[in-house]
């Protein structure tokens, strides 16, 4: 199939010719071999009449549309403004998605490169690069591969094992460990919903499809599921494997760890840029835990990290200045787009530029500024203690208060759970969902509940910068024997903005996780909780850079639900809480303690102003 499209021809090689010439691109569809005689479905965009040989820029992805180039590069923002200067783009689709022959197998564990005779995602990018090196004219010998999320994650693969011609990879949104952080579970707490919808849209059909819910707000129609196992018994039958495995490890085993690229990634042997966003809803996780992970072993200086102000994959848009209610104040995605994700490939596949990268490009909220830093999180940061105070106060000074009695307290129960965000609670990818933005959500929709507990600042008398890790110690019981633990962060706006007054009193959640407490010595081998035990529970809500500004105040927010995005913890243990009934599930009272001994506080990373 040959279709032709046009681009402007700008930059490198605009200089050799003149600036209103176009380049032309010519699409073929053909099926690449690997080494076990799969075919994969690629789609391939060459540039036509260029005289010098110009590099390659791979995408690998599970889907119909999302980075494989339904949308010809040069009229495709994410990668248009390379497309203006030559590259040659390559898309593909994993094995047994879409058109591909072969098996899928979800986050397909990469072994092959010690166990010959096996494939996996490494060996099919390289048997891949292969082919195109010898069948793609006027290639210049170099590729790069980018991608986000699940093509992300395809990309950070390739770049353990990588075929010699691959020479920079930006895996971006990319998942980092699908137990600890990322799509599936956040530190052992199940995401019902999300795990639940997407393991049928991507394993109930070879194309895609979605699960066909009998109503729009889901919140009711997750809650009569009831206990999880009703899922296979009513729903599922056993036919979607991904959601099997999550009922057979309930625990951070070997089949979870051995998906995870902690487990096979280390030295970054090719230049490596991650990417993510702040306010990502599915891979937050991934691209700051594995910048930290191989930052540990950067002997080659190789390892980066762009931070923004995003949704998942927001960057790929035309013009975003705005997430939810937040405006970012400039276009963000336009400012990545040309100035970083360009600037990286053009330097490493092209040799255009000084190739001085900083460690980190960081957008700064609050302020609406990009910002670069030598190392990430930036080691100057002083780190401040937050603390909670009675009367739903919340300051920098220790309580003092010599009770160990002292506490807040709320009543957690199953059978009305908190929402995660405002109903209707719309199927997480339809039209008009607004699961993108959930994180940016006004967070007053939950002010008023009895089981949310909130803790605020007086309004701060200057700016307040803060850069790096997030992370809540938390000093609680419960009279249960399981909890779970959400912590969120909040920027509250003055009553009156008079610059944004859509934003008056906007509680902003700038970070936020949950934590299922089983787990809180270990996430392989779970321990029931002792009723009424004051434990420590440390909780990372993630890196931020955010400047909370003179007027507003600062938030905690504490539950113990965030339903149906988080499972209901049934609060009474059970081994595999997959195999929970309906009598496991319990209210249990949750206390949160705030005194000298016990005194529960935010991590903050404080900056000099
Ligand atoms: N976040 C998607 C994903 C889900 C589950 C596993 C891997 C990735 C994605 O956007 O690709």
């Amino acid at each position: 199939m040959l279709v032709i499209y046009c681009a402007m021809m700008i930059g490198v090689l605009a200089s050799c010719q003149p600036q209103s010439q176009t380049i032309t691109y010519v699409k073929e569809e053909v099926m690449i071999p690997m080494r076990d005689g799969v075919k994969l479905f690629t789609r391939i965009y060459i540039p036509q009449h260029i005289k010098e040989p110009v590099p390659i820029l791979l995408m690998r992805s599970p889907y119909s549309s999302w980075n494989m180039g339904t949308v010809p590069p040069d009229q495709d923002p994410y990668v248009r403004d390379m497309a203006k200067e030559g590259y040659i783009f390559v898309y593909q689709n994993i094995r047994g998605k879409q058109k591909s022959e072969g098996q899928f197998v979800m986050q397909r564990p990469v072994v092959a490169n010690h166990i010959t005779d096996t494939v996996d995602e490494s060996t099919d990018t390289y048997d891949t690069i292969e082919w195109l090196l010898k069948h793609v004219k006027n290639n210049n010998g170099k590729v790069g591969q980018l991608g986000i999320s699940y093509p992300g994650w395809l990309a950070l693969v390739s770049s353990g094992y990588p075929h010699p011609a691959l020479k920079a990879v930006s895996p971006q949104a990319e998942m980092g460990d699908l137990f600890l952080g990322d799509d599936f579970h956040h530190n052992g707490a199940f995401r019902f919903s999300y795990g639940f919808e997407y393991s049928f849209e991507e394993e109930a059909a070879r194309g895609d499809t979605s699960f066909p819910f009998p109503q729009y707000d889901l919140y009711d129609w997750y809650l009569q599921v009831g206990p999880l196992s009703n899922v296979d018994t009513r729903y599922f039958h056993h036919r979607i494997p991904t959601w099997d495995a999550f009922a057979q490890h309930p625990n951070y085993d070997s089949f979870w760890q051995h998906q995870s690229p902690l487990s096979y990634l280390d030295t970054p042997r090719i230049p490596t840029l991650h990417v993510g966003g702040y306010w990502d809803q599915e891979d937050i996780n991934g691209p700051q835990l594995m910048y930290a992970h191989m930052e540990k072993y950067d002997v080659h200086h190789f390892n980066f990290i762009c931070l923004g102000p995003w949704y998942h994959g927001q960057w790929v848009n035309e013009d975003v200045e705005q997430i939810g209610h937040y405006e970012m104040g400039s276009n963000t995605a336009a400012y990545f787009q040309q100035h970083i994700q360009k600037v990286w490939f053009d330097y490493w596949l092209k040799g255009k530029g000084d190739g001085h990268f900083p460690k980190a490009i960081a957008f700064q909220t609050g302020s609406n500024q990009w910002k670069t830093y030598d190392s990430w999180p930036p080691r100057n940061a002083i780190h401040r203690k937050l603390y909670i105070q009675a009367n739903g106060g919340l300051s920098f000074q220790p309580p003092t208060t010599a009770s160990d009695q002292a506490y807040d307290s709320y009543i957690s129960d199953p059978a009305k759970p908190v929402p995660y965000r405002s109903r209707p609670i719309e199927k997480t990818y339809s039209e008009f969902s607004r699961w993108r933005t959930w994180l940016t959500e006004d967070q007053r929709f939950v002010d008023h509940r009895p089981d949310v507990a909130t803790w605020e600042t007086p309004a701060l008398d200057s700016n307040l910068t803060v850069t790096g890790d997030i992370v809540a110690h938390l000093f609680a019981s419960t009279t249960g024997t399981d909890a779970d633990w959400v912590v969120k962060l909040i920027d509250v706006y003055p009553d009156i903005d008079s610059l944004h007054p859509q934003m008056s009193g906007y509680e902003l959640m700038v970070a936020s996780e949950v934590f299922r407490g089983r787990f809180r010595h270990s996430f392989t081998d779970p321990e029931p909780i002792t009723p009424g035990k004051v434990e420590e529970y440390v909780i990372d809500l993630h890196q931020i850079n955010h400047v909370f500004r003179k007027g507003h105040h600062l938030m905690v927010q504490m539950q113990s639900s965030w339903f149906p995005v988080i499972d209901r913890n049934p609060q009474r243990y059970v081994p595999n809480i997959f195999e929970a009934s309906e009598s496991d599930f319990q209210p249990a009272t949750q206390r949160i303690y705030r005194n000298a001994r016990y005194a529960t506080y935010v991590d903050l990373p404080v900056m000099k102003q």
